[in-house]
């Protein structure tokens, strides 16, 4: 429990003042940016009566109003490229808070139509197999020092830039993967540093990426974006006379091939360092024998500024054994599967290569590749011969916790560097259980490995796609752990064009054709309702939902029109309940439940929440259309799957799973009947899971729901396969694909679709947080909480932290014989209903920190009605 210490806050004090979702406010794609910020109190029950905003010399004067997460902004909106320094100060009831730190806000080049001037420079055509790196350089004179430069920079590919001989930014394969028909994020950099009066000179490592490299399984396609690629690049310097210079990709730049003689995605990069050129990116170098690059126009109107952080290195993991293979091969285990590469250190012979190869897992004490399909995840480095050499591959990025090294000097040695997208650590479980509590790292290391600037289902074999359904059902946990609001506003925009272009959803975002065209799948699909209204619930983003709002209802619309009159999509192709345990490796659809019944019950939940979503809006007219809507198909759901007495036309947990949580059942009896029926299925199922991909992240929830949370956590703590903790007990590092993707035997699921880093089955982790911890959203952005642990399963302690847009909040519980001591602690701002188990009397808490005593009884004699558990979609009494 002590896993967390409590911070003491001696004054008042306004932090963490932020802008939209963006933690450097550099380059914003908005004039207005809404502001964000936090107050510590060490005052008991401390609220924010009224704020003070400037924006350089204006200010908002006093606002009487406690809001304090993405506020309006105050002033006159920002001009492209104008920066302005923000401040707030906040008076509680009682105090004033001092002027918090500035923020300087600088907005992007907002009318890109108007403010873009660059044309793309060209890498060459990609043929059937990896390209190499081109590199592409100019040189400028600067008249006099530089007093403010900005380098906006994008490309048709991957790439990164230097200038003067310095690495500009560490962004990781920039400019990350969007629509790119569609969308094309730029970034900005402050490169003021970078530049002197006189000769500067500025280059491009240019590679093929998402927009032109291999995507995609069974061969993939190649070119999906582009036939070749292109760099832009915009200098814009204010020089300390007076002067402005803009230096732009045009004509003028010249290209060289580089050391990486092949890269991509799937299968790995290749550099031979004996063809580094020194000082290429220097104003010195001669470049007479570099060919002209060519050029092409860039559509200006495509262009879109960062909405969240970019992908960076986050960390550095050692091996934690090295050994040697029986033919002599040296194999590294990192100790964690992990997604990003290695850095090797290495005194090798010129012209000798060093080979790395990766993998999730060892079968017979060598690296097994075949879940990685096509994917080759082989890097080589070629030695130059200078000494001690250290490299690590600029333009790909492999799943893996395993590395075969071969053909470095003895002094060979290697490290992993992690990379996704750099969001901020929000979520914290801890808990007396150590497997749980692994069970809860390898949710975290799984979302790690996947929220590499796209939400993907895996990143290791040839795929490492943003399936829909995995983020749909794995938004919420998502949400709790990372501050991901500004990687899921940048897909749910892509999401939106896509749909746009396609006619409904597709299978994942951004698509790539590859199994024919797009097509609506239940579950997926809603994840156009589900994600914006995550987004809405944990960050209090009202703004995505109005951005949101067209896809949203074309999804609903869509699904009514296929559902027809009678209110049932019970046609055309579904998942379903997917990779169900009792469906067969090789047709992982063929689940006990029946498609209709879950394509109709995640119709019912996104069409409930569409009149919440236009009641939020203001858009009357569409909340009655809809609200009548999701009442007449969950009646059609009733009618066609739920016998008066409450049984399911599919007697499968799944089915109970849907209906108990998605409020489908009508009568008290049927809901009594259906949690009973559930109960007594996954008992008779041994608590081991039977649920697949729809019902597996509702199924603590719906016995929760049920008023079995003891059988709740009786599913959750099994060990034997299929359940949460076999992986775990199996050694697991994060959350695989299927259930046995080790078999009990040590040796690797032989299906085709094996990969050990999938964050979807973690979902459950929201239930921890949730229902044991007892950390629950009950306002948008966790305003408000509600605060009800429910212990069980042998636990003796067990807490969640969060740190809400408000702030740290922490609910820590303990037991001491048959007593419960629970801990809440909220920020200013922040109010909770606690709700203790074994009574009905409820308890409000403000900021600060409140403790709670009660007697733990039977929880059979529990007098509490049972009620959803997600109090968010029931407003409160
Ligand atoms: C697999 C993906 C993903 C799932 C789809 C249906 O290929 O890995 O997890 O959403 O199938």
């Amino acid at each position: 429990m002590n896993r967390f210490i409590e911070q003491r806050h001696p004054i008042m004090r306004v932090v963490d003042l932020r802008a939209e979702h963006v933690r450097e406010p550099l380059g914003l794609g908005t004039p207005r940016p809404r502001l964000s910020w936090r107050l510590e109190s060490d005052v008991p029950g401390a609220a924010q009566v009224a704020y003070e905003l400037t924006a350089g010399d204006w200010t908002s004067g006093r606002v009487e109003s406690p809001d304090q997460v993405l506020v309006a902004w105050p002033a006159p909106p920002l001009a492209a490229r104008e920066a302005r320094a923000v401040t707030v100060r906040v008076w509680t009831d009682a105090r004033t808070s001092a002027i918090s730190e500035p923020l300087l806000v600088e907005a992007g080049l907002l009318d890109p139509a108007a403010d873009w001037r660059a044309a793309l420079v060209e890498g060459p055509a990609i043929t059937g197999e990896d390209g190499p790196a081109v590199l592409l350089r100019t040189v400028f004179d600067l008249p006099a020092a530089p007093a403010r430069a900005r380098l906006y920079a994008t490309a048709q590919g991957v790439y990164e830039l230097e200038l003067n001989g310095q690495r500009v930014g560490d962004h990781v394969l920039a400019p990350g993967w969007t629509s790119y028909h569609h969308r094309l994020r730029y970034q900005a950099f402050d490169v003021t540093q970078a530049l002197h009066r006189g000769p500067n000179a500025m280059g491009g490592w240019l590679a093929e990426g998402w927009y032109a490299g291999r995507l995609g399984f069974r061969g993939g396609r190649r070119g999906v974006y582009g036939e070749r690629t292109g760099l832009a690049v915009q200098l814009e310097v204010d020089c300390a006379d007076g002067s402005r210079h803009v230096v732009t990709t045009d004509g003028r730049w010249r290209t060289a091939p580089s050391p990486i003689t092949a890269t991509g995605l799937y299968d790995g990069e290749r550099y031979d360092a004996r063809r580094e050129l020194d000082g290429w990116s220097s104003p010195g170098f001669d470049d007479r024998d570099w060919a002209p690059a060519t050029t092409r126009a860039l559509d200006p109107s495509i262009l879109v500024a960062a909405e969240g952080p970019p992908v960076r290195r986050t960390g550095i993991v050692r091996p934690v054994a090295v050994t040697r293979d029986r033919d002599g091969r040296t194999i590294a285990d990192f100790g964690q599967n992990l997604t990003g590469r290695l850095r090797v250190t290495t005194t090798g012979e010129r012209g000798t290569t060093v080979t790395l190869r990766h993998a999730e897992v060892l079968q017979d004490g060598e690296l097994y590749t075949r879940p990685l399909r096509e994917a080759r995840a082989t890097d080589e480095y070629t030695v130059k011969g200078q000494g001690t050499e250290v490299w690590e591959p600029r333009f790909t990025v492999h799943g893996f916790r395993y590395a075969e090294v071969t053909g470095g000097g003895p002094g060979t040695t290697v490290e992993a560097v992690v990379c996704h997208t750099d969001m901020v650590r929000t979520g914290w479980f801890d808990s007396s259980d150590p497997l749980l509590n692994r069970l809860h790292d390898n949710v975290v290391w799984s979302m790690r490995g996947n929220f590499l600037d796209v939400p993907t289902d895996c990143p290791q074999r040839d795929e490492r796609l943003g399936w829909t359904g995995d983020l749909a059902v794995f938004a919420p946990t998502a949400a709790f752990l990372y501050d991901c609001a500004g990687l899921l506003t940048s897909w749910l925009a892509d999401l939106a064009a896509e749909q746009a272009e396609l006619g409904t959803v597709p299978f994942y975002v951004p698509w790539v054709e590859l199994l024919g065209p797009p097509r609506p799948a239940a579950v997926w699909g809603d994840a156009a309702v589900d994600t914006p209204w995550t987004l809405f619930e944990r960050f209090a983003d009202t703004g995505v939902l109005r951005t949101q709002y067209p896809s949203m209802r074309a999804w609903v619309d869509q699904v009514a029109a296929l559902a027809g009159e009678h209110r049932r999509w019970d046609t055309g192709f579904q998942f379903g309940d997917w990779l169900d345990p009792a469906a067969p490796p090789e047709r992982p659809a063929a689940a006990r439940t029946d498609a209709g019944l879950v394509a109709t019950a995640a119709h019912a939940r996104s069409a409930r929440r569409r009149p919440a979503v236009a009641d939020e809006l203001g858009e009357a007219d569409d909340q009655a259309r809809y609200a009548a809507h999701a009442a007449a198909v969950a009646e059609a759901f009733n009618d066609e799957y739920v016998t008066p007495s409450g049984r399911l036309a599919s007697d499968a947990q799944t089915a109970y799973a849907l209906a108990l949580t998605g409020g489908l059942l009508a009568q008290q009896e049927q809901r009594q009947r259906a949690g009973r029926r559930l109960t007594e299925l996954v008992a008779a199922e041994g608590y081991r899971i039977g649920t697949g991909f729809a019902g597996t992240p509702l199924i603590c929830d719906a016995l929760t729901t049920a008023g079995a949370e003891q059988d709740a956590y009786h599913l959750l703590l099994q060990r034997e396969c299929p359940s949460w903790l076999y992986p775990v007990t199996m050694g697991a590092t994060t959350i695989w694909e299927r259930w046995d993707s080790l078999l009990p035997d040590g040796t690797v699921n032989p299906g085709e679709m094996t990969s050990f880093n999938h964050y979807a089955l973690g979902a459950v982790a929201d239930w921890l947080h949730r229902t044991v911890a007892g950390l629950a959203p009950a306002a948008p952005g966790y305003r408000r909480v509600l605060v009800r642990p429910r212990p069980g399963g042998g636990l003796e302690h067990a807490e969640a932290v969060h740190d809400s847009p408000y702030g740290r909040i922490r609910v820590a519980w303990r037991r001491s014989h048959n007593r419960l001591h629970v801990q809440v602690t909220l920020p200013p701002g922040v109010t909770a209903r606690v709700e203790l188990p074994g009574t009905a009397e409820t308890f409000e808490a403000g900021s600060g920190l409140s403790e709670y005593t009660c007697e733990l009884r039977n929880p059979a004699d529990d007098p509490r009605p049972s009620e959803p558990v997600h109090p968010f979609d029931t407003p409160e009494e």
